[in-house]
């Protein structure tokens, strides 16, 4: 296996490296937090970096012709090969060095893709590259909870009720999606046992994603980060509130924020405080009622909502995580 950079966690926002890796240049939605994400991750990752992106809009708006907003390497993959082509680029640079034809270095392979992209399509092609432990990778799915690029159709990772193009509500059926979103990533940490780390996160939490980069990056093999990113066009709101959706996705319980490393489970941030009974979780209508594609959602919609949530904080196995409950065989 590669070794890895030297990539110390980062202590305090003001240490935040001021490396730009994803400059001007790029034609996302103002407010888009998925944006936010790129350039957060590149300023942990630092220069020596190869980058690459499944197509969606990180792929599209980001790069009109002769356009980009990447300073480091970067290459638009299909779109369901984010697993894919981060485990070829890891193969290659190892084939290369072993060959003398690079020099020996550690240089981290970051392989991004959306919800559409990872949760759905390249499901397959990430656990492959789950298993390769020969190989350091990073595989980062921004999640906009759909596809955002192609106009804004239902995902695996919509949540239930939400109005998208494929789901719109109608006089007759006011529910359209009626499917929960998609657990990934504990599917993922728990059917990968050569997985070293698999995290969530949000744009909303600077230090918190940054250090989550870090870590995914040092500890060694394939490794995957799932984040959630309020998308003001998709989700139908003023682009100014998309930090305070992101944080209250995860203050109503319904986004958790936590590690997985060599098997130990951390909350960590809102979700550890209310875990631990510290801090209550807000009504998840103060969540939904900021977004238009919830609009035509009526009381009742919401209470259902609502248990939902607190069934996966009171009922499921470890909450928020995995929802299996142990049979009481008494
Ligand atoms: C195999 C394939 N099917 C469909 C498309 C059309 N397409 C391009 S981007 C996109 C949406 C991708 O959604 P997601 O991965 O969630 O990224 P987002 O656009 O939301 O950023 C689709 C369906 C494609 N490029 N390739
Ligand atoms: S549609 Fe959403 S994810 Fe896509 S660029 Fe706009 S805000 Fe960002
Ligand atoms: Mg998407």
């Amino acid at each position: 296996m590669a070794t890895v950079q030297d990539l110390p966690q980062i202590r305090g926002v003001k240490n935040i490296p001021l490396l730009e890796g994803y400059t001007s240049g790029h034609r996302t939605c103002q407010g888009c937090e998925s944006a936010l994400v790129m350039r957060l991750m590149i300023k942990a990752a630092g220069p020596r970096s190869i980058v690459l992106g499944s197509t969606g809009c990180m792929y599209v708006a980001n790069t009109t012709y002769y356009s980009t907003p990447w300073v480091v390497p970067w290459m638009h993959t299909q779109l369901g090969s984010s697993g894919s082509a981060a485990t070829g680029t890891a193969a290659a640079l190892s084939s290369m060095m072993r060959k003398g034809k690079m020099k020996q270095e550690p240089i981290n392979v970051i392989a991004f893709c959306g919800d559409g992209g990872g949760v759905d399509m390249g499901l397959s092609a990430i656990s492959a590259a789950l298993q390769h432990e020969e190989y350091n990778l990073l595989i980062l799915c921004y999640d906009n909870e759909s596809y955002a690029n192609t106009d804004i159709q239902a995902s695996g990772s919509t949540p239930w009720g939400a109005n998208t193009t494929f789901s719109p509500p109608g006089k007759v059926h006011r529910i359209m999606n009626n499917r929960w979103k998609k657990n990934t990533a504990p599917m993922l940490a728990t059917g990968h046992p050569n997985v070293r780390y698999v995290a969530t996160a949000c744009g909303s939490y600077g230090l918190d994603f940054t250090n989550k980069v870090r870590r995914a990056l040092t500890i060694g093999g394939p490794t995957f980060i799932h984040s959630i990113n309020p998308c003001p066009k998709g989700w139908d709101f003023d682009p100014k509130y998309s930090h305070e959706l992101g944080m209250l996705a995860v203050e109503t319980g319904l986004w958790v924020q936590y590690e997985i490393i060599d098997g130990e489970l951390t909350l960590n941030g809102a979700s550890r405080a209310i875990a631990r009974g510290m801090r209550k979780r807000k009504p998840v209508e103060e969540y939904l009622i900021r977004q238009g594609r919830f609009a035509h959602l009526i009381p009742e919609d919401i209470a259902l909502f609502q248990s939902k949530v607190d069934e996966t904080w009171e009922k499921w196995w470890i909450p928020g995580l995995i929802p299996f409950r142990v049979k009481d065989e008494e």
